[in-house]
């Protein structure tokens, strides 16, 4: 198991461009080849010079054009790349990102793991996380997933509720109360000059969302899909959205629509890191007696006894203790 580079092999950052090439960012990537946008707008399927495809959304590179297509001859060093490390391999979801957004809603119910190994992956990366709770139109179960995240607003994240579509006869029986236009209005608010990828379980809204900011999304998809000739391959691409670009020309503010994904896995973060991606054990892991403290058994631990403090509510939930336990285990055991 490698860790995907930072600074990708195929050249250094700061040499001179290649003769020949020319500028390019990764806006699609499917299987082996990408889609390159050229800074006039024009799209080249592109295709790496290697047997792998090094390149993913959000990659600024080089390539060469053949005839009507290119060849990939260089990634230019990222900034950061948010991927997840299963036990048999890497997934790279994007590079060059300024946050993430994790989409989660009212229902289905979202996985409180799944949430946390995403926010773990995004600090350790030092991308913003922002955690988006869809569907709040259906009053009952979002008060319950909302409560379900007071540990999250607690430690600072920032969250926002939203109701991206909701269903027709709730927004009727609202009448002309208007939350949603303002819950977007404030989305768009952070989204804006951004470059943001959406991560959410599958049925939380994540297209919905794409369709609503980017109107042709649709016809988008299907363009790429064609270009590619490989239909099968599009729901499970990853792919960047211009949000701005019919506006005034610019094209600044991104969304990147990621295929989802049955685990998340954080193989690629040592146990004894795990705390320092934790914002709520990170504030009392300093007060452990011992520098190497696991936080798990150890006499004099901070966060163990912030987890049993009984005197006012704990700012570390059992259900975060647990997951920590948890995923302590699990990265130590594949560790050797
Ligand atoms: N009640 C309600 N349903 C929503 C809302 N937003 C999306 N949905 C519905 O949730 C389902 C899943 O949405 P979709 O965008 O396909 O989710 P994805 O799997 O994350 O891409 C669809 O039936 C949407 O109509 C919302 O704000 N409220
Ligand atoms: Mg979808
Ligand atoms: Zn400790």
């Amino acid at each position: 198991m490698s860790k995907p580079a930072h600074q990708p092999k195929q050249g250094r950052g700061s040499a001179p461009p290649l003769p020949g090439t020319q500028a390019g960012l990764v806006v699609a990537s499917f299987g082996r080849h990408v889609l390159v946008e050229t800074p006039s707008g024009q799209r080249v399927i592109c295709h790496p010079r290697g047997k792998k495809n090094q390149a993913v959304v959000g990659d600024q590179v080089r390539w060469l054009p053949t005839q009507d297509e290119g060849t990939l001859e260089k990634i230019e060093e990222r900034s950061n790349l948010f991927y997840r490390q299963d036990e048999m391999r890497t997934k790279s979801f994007a590079a060059n990102l300024d946050q993430v957004l994790i989409l989660i809603a009212a229902e289905p119910e979202f996985s409180e793991s799944q949430l946390t190994r995403a926010l773990i992956a995004a600090e350790a990366e030092h991308i913003t996380p922002v955690i988006a709770l869809n569907k709040s139109d259906l009053a009952e179960p979002f008060g319950r997933a909302w409560t379900k995240l007071a540990p999250y607003r607690a430690m600072g994240y920032q969250m926002l509720p939203l109701a991206i579509k909701p269903k027709i006869d709730a927004a009727a029986a609202a009448g002309p109360d208007d939350t949603q236009p303002a819950q977007l209005l404030e989305l768009m608010a952070l989204l804006r000059g951004k470059k943001t990828l959406v991560l959410g379980p599958s049925g939380a809204g994540k297209s919905s969302l794409t369709n609503l900011l980017v109107p042709d999304a649709r016809v988008l998809t299907a363009e790429i899909s064609q270009a590619l000739n490989s239909g099968k391959h599009t729901t499970t691409s990853t792919t960047l959205y211009w949000v701005d670009a019919n506006s005034d020309g610019a094209r600044t503010t991104a969304l990147i629509d990621s295929p989802g994904f049955q685990e998340f896995g954080l193989h690629h973060i040592e146990p004894m890191q795990l705390a320092n991606y934790m914002p709520d054990f990170k504030a009392h892991a300093q007060d452990c007696k011992f520098y190497n403290c696991t936080h798990l058994h150890e006499p004099g631990c901070g966060v163990i006894l912030e987890v049993k403090s009984t005197a006012r509510p704990s700012t570390i939930s059992a259900s975060r203790y647990r997951l920590y336990s948890e995923l302590f285990a699990e990265l130590s055991q594949t560790r050797y």
